[in-house]
């Protein structure tokens, strides 16, 4: 077992998609994220564990980034990866209740095009139970705005992966508060604190997908 999550995170890390996957040179022929998940959900691993064994790829990639070991391309081949991984998973994550107990609406904030955090959520949230409007990636203020307008009774998430979007996410949530004070809104990502969320005049703070289920299942209890 320990042996599978390894080569999960180090398929992940260096962006080995699957089998027919040239990329990178020195792992051709080997089995990638595709195959690899599937013989550990067959070995009876959790999606969880193998969902975490990805996070731990994407940390090492990510902080061989920032000491410029590493450029946006094999950035890209990581998130092709996990998005292999998260392919399997996604059943998992979806499946069980029919009936749904509310709306959310989610999406990455505008000038963030990093949306792998974002569907997790989305997909944890739809698995237990709400109706998931996902609004992608780059969304400006004035989409979430009318969204909202089609959908009064829902709740509304906001992803950011940059700080310098963190910015962009205060604006989202200042806008929709102006034009919809009663609507709920939950903020999550990478560089987000609770203060930072705090400050921005966000309902809560998440800082992984279940805390987001966690914030609507809190507010169908009030
Ligand atoms: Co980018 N990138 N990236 N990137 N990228 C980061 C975020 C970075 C930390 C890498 C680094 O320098 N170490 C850095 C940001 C630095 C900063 O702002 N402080 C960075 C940078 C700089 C950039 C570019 C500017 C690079 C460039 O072009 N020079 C560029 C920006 C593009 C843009 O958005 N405008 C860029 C581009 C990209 C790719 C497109 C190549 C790719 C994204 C592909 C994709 O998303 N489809 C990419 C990737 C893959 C990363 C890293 C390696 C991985 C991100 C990821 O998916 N993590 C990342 C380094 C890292 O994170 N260590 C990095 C896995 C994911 C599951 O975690 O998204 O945090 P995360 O989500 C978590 C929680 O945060 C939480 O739940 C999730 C599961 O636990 N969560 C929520 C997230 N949203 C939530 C919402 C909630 C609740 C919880 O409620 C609503």
């Amino acid at each position: 077992m320990e042996e599978l999550i390894n080569r999960i995170t180090l398929c992940t890390e260096r962006g080995k998609v699957n089998l027919s996957s040239p990329y990178p040179p020195d792992m051709k022929g080997q089995e990638g994220a595709d195959e690899l998940t599937l013989k550990a959900l067959e070995a009876g691993l959790q999606p969880f564990e193998i969902l975490d064994a990805c996070n731990v790829g994407m940390k090492r990639i990510g902080d061989k980034f920032s000491r410029n070991e590493v450029f946006v391309p094999e950035l890209l081949m990581a998130a092709k990866a996990m998005q292999a991984v998260m392919n399997h998973l996604k059943p998992y994550f979806q499946k069980g209740i029919v009936e749904k107990k509310g709306k959310f609406i989610i999406g990455t904030v505008a000038g963030d095009l990093h949306d792998i955090g974002k569907n997790l959520v989305s997909m944890v949230v739809e698995g237990n139970g709400y109706d998931v409007i996902d609004l992608g990636v780059d969304v400006k203020p004035v989409k979430f705005l009318d969204v909202i307008k089609q959908n009064p009774d829902s709740v509304v998430g906001l992803s950011a992966l940059l700080t310098t979007t963190m910015q962009n996410m205060a604006l989202t949530v200042k806008e929709i508060k102006q034009h919809f004070p009663d609507i709920k809104i939950i903020v999550g990502g990478a560089p987000l604190t609770e203060a930072a969320a705090e400050k921005m005049g966000a309902d809560a703070y998440g800082p992984n997908p279940q805390s987001a289920v966690d914030f609507l299942e809190s507010l169908r209890c009030n």
